[in-house]
């Protein structure tokens, strides 16, 4: 067998279990988020800056890295229930992944899952986890030009949240750059400008987030 076939039936198997997994999420009223970005973007603090902004209760995390359970202890530091995903060598998490680890996971009263990927910009975007939402973490510190250089990941975001704002003035990165360079390979270009540690624009991103979360439950509704 060549590897491509091997690669589609992989990605087959994948998807099936992502299917599993997205019908559980959407039976439980759970809207789950894929957080992707490359290493050090900031992922973790929007999460830790989330929770200091919302009903802590109502919220879960898988943390996905290849070592360490550093975030879920960070985000069970933070007040979310949390657990750790390590893939030992691979660059991504996968459905089978996420599924197991829900079996360890309580998720009564939920309503949002987020899952933060393992940092790269390139293999998370590949494999469907059963999230209702993509959100890409590009910190003003990577420069203009990525989303120009990875452009399948900020082609499948629902959602870019440029990071680190308050680190502009030092840096001198241009933020028009960046989002024009945004618009180029975003379908649907949706950006918010956040800085965790200063908590500007988490007002925006839990706006974006309730507003998401109703679309996808009131459509639901409505075909029951
Ligand atoms: N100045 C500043 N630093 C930040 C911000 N968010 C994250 N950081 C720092 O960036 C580093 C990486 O953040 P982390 O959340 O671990 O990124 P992750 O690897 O994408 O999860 C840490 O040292 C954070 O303190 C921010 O809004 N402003
Ligand atoms: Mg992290």
């Amino acid at each position: 067998m060549c590897k491509i076939d091997v690669q589609t039936r992989i990605l087959a198997r994948n998807d099936d279990t992502a299917s599993h997994n997205r019908i559980h999420f959407l039976e439980r009223g759970i809207f789950t988020v894929n957080v992707m970005g490359s290493p050090g973007s900031g992922k973790t603090a929007v999460l830790e800056a989330t929770a200091r902004a919302f009903d802590r209760r109502a919220i879960a995390a898988l943390a996905g890295d290849l070592a360490t359970d550093n975030d879920a202890a960070r985000l069970q530091r933070a007040g979310i229930r949390s657990r750790a995903i390590t893939t030992g060598q691979a660059c991504h998490l996968d459905a089978e992944l996420v599924h197991h680890e829900l079996h360890h996971l309580d998720l009564s009263g939920v309503d949002y899952l987020f899952i933060e990927n393992v940092g790269n910009l390139v293999c998370p975007a590949v494999y469907d986890l059963g999230q209702s939402a993509n959100v890409v973490a590009l910190s003003v510190t990577e420069g203009e030009d990525k989303p120009l250089k990875y452009p399948t990941m900020f082609a499948k975001a629902d959602l870019v949240l440029i990071t680190k704002i308050d680190l502009l003035p030092y840096l001198g990165t241009d933020l028009d750059a960046i989002q024009d360079a945004l618009a180029r390979v975003m379908p649907n270009p949706q950006v918010v400008l956040l800085s965790a540690r200063e908590g500007y624009g988490i007002d925006s991103w839990l706006a974006w987030l309730t507003k998401s979360r109703d679309e996808i439950f009131s459509a639901a509704e409505v075909m029951a």
